[in-house]
């Protein structure tokens, strides 16, 4: 079996495919929950499997290098182990988590030095001890080590940047290639795609990326402050770059709508924080648009929490009881707003997918979006 089939591609860019695991398929395009520290907050694995219908799930080295530490993951036999998932994984290098999360960091030709969040202890990371930490995780997909600029930054400073990104890359395989897997599956390095909004670097970037000749490829760098418009013709020209017969991901999107324009543009993987953050935060994303489930107008509204929900919650729920425990800041507010939410994105991309296999997602997304934004 391939890594990965397309199995259909729409009239333009949009494709449907499988991408084939040994732990298992994913069906693409697919929303990838985050489960940073061994869990997606606040979802047993059960619920993620039986009633989110999550494919493939997300962990980060930066996180699971500090805490439960390498030692452990490895005495537990990896993450599919430790934390009693038997589906896909997929890890970040922990680049993006070192520039966002450590309380101060200096960036050498060698690696990231960086004082942990946790305890301050002082640590380092490069791209043969992000390989190292991801070995021993053990996911089937990890990525390589990257930096991902600021946004804005000028020019020569992202050019830099980039091109340090690629002789990371470098160092990344060189590595791998040297040191196998630890546990008994394969695992496939994906290289990341840097150059923030500048299209000439985007296309340096995109081919070099491409040169590398992985099995799935990543856009990395959006996301991070940058107006909508320029997220989407960035992501538009690099995936008229990447290989067309392998899995691209774009890294941390985002919004319903986003990941339905991304998909248009030829995107097969999105991971975000948003689904389960903004569930934290009373925030749901329905078919008929977004609720802040701690407004005044849900307070007697006892109909189903959304009818046209996938999820158990949906469905046993009124909206009047999730507002109440929301205002009452009960746990169970959390728990539901985040089952909720995910199962929402998984079926967002299993019907995106449908419409792609059916020949009219580019009539059907032009018609869902601005149901999406709406605010109810
Ligand atoms: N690089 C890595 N992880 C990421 C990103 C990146 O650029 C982003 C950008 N939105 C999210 N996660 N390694």
């Amino acid at each position: 079996m391939k890594f990965f089939e397309i199995e259909k591609t729409s009239e333009s860019k949009a494709r449907a495919g499988v991408i084939t695991t040994d732990h298992g398929q994913i069906q693409t395009p697919i929303f990838m929950p985050v489960g940073t520290v061994a869990s997606v907050k606040t979802v047993h694995q059960r619920e993620l499997k039986e009633d989110i219908k999550a494919q493939i799930i997300l962990g980060n080295t930066y996180h699971l290098m500090l805490r439960p530490t390498m030692d452990i993951m490895e005495q537990a036999g990896g993450l599919h182990k430790f934390m009693n998932w038997d589906r896909p994984i997929l890890t970040d290098s922990g680049g993006y988590q070192v520039f966002s999360l450590a309380k101060s960091r200096k960036i050498t030709e060698e690696g990231v030095k960086f004082k942990s969040h946790i305890d301050g202890s002082l640590r380092f990371m490069s791209p043969e001890v992000s390989m190292q930490i991801q070995r021993q995780i053990g996911a089937d997909i990890f990525m390589a080590f990257d930096e991902c600029i600021a946004y804005p930054s000028d020019y020569n400073a992202v050019k830099t940047s980039m091109e340090l990104t690629h002789r990371w890359l470098k160092r990344c395989i060189d590595w791998t290639e040297e040191n196998k897997e630890l546990y008994d599956h394969k695992q496939r390095l994906f290289p990341i795609v840097q150059g923030s909004c500048f299209s000439d670097l985007r296309k340096i970037s995109a081919e070099v990326i491409s040169e590398a000749g992985a099995e799935g490829n990543a856009i990395g760098g959006l996301s991070v402050g940058e107006p909508e418009e320029e997220m989407y013709r960035i992501t538009n020209e690099v995936t008229d770059i990447l290989p067309k017969d392998k899995p691209r991901y774009l890294m941390g999107v985002g919004t319903p709508w986003n990941i339905i324009e991304s998909i248009g543009f030829g995107v097969d993987m999105m991971d975000c924080v948003m689904p389960t953050r903004n569930a934290r935060n009373a925030m749901l994303f329905t078919w008929q648009g977004v609720m802040n489930m701690k407004n005044e107008k849900w307070k007697t509204d006892f109909s189903p929490l959304d009818e046209f929900g996938t999820s158990f919650v949906d469905q046993e729920y009124t909206k009047a009881y999730v507002r109440h425990l929301f205002v009452a800041k009960e746990y169970l507010a959390k728990q539901i707003a985040s089952i909720h939410n995910l199962a929402f994105y998984l079926d967002l991309v299993k019907v995106a997918r449908e419409h792609i296999i059916a020949g009219d997602f580019y009539q059907w997304k032009e018609q869902i979006i601005p149901q999406l934004k709406k605010r109810l």
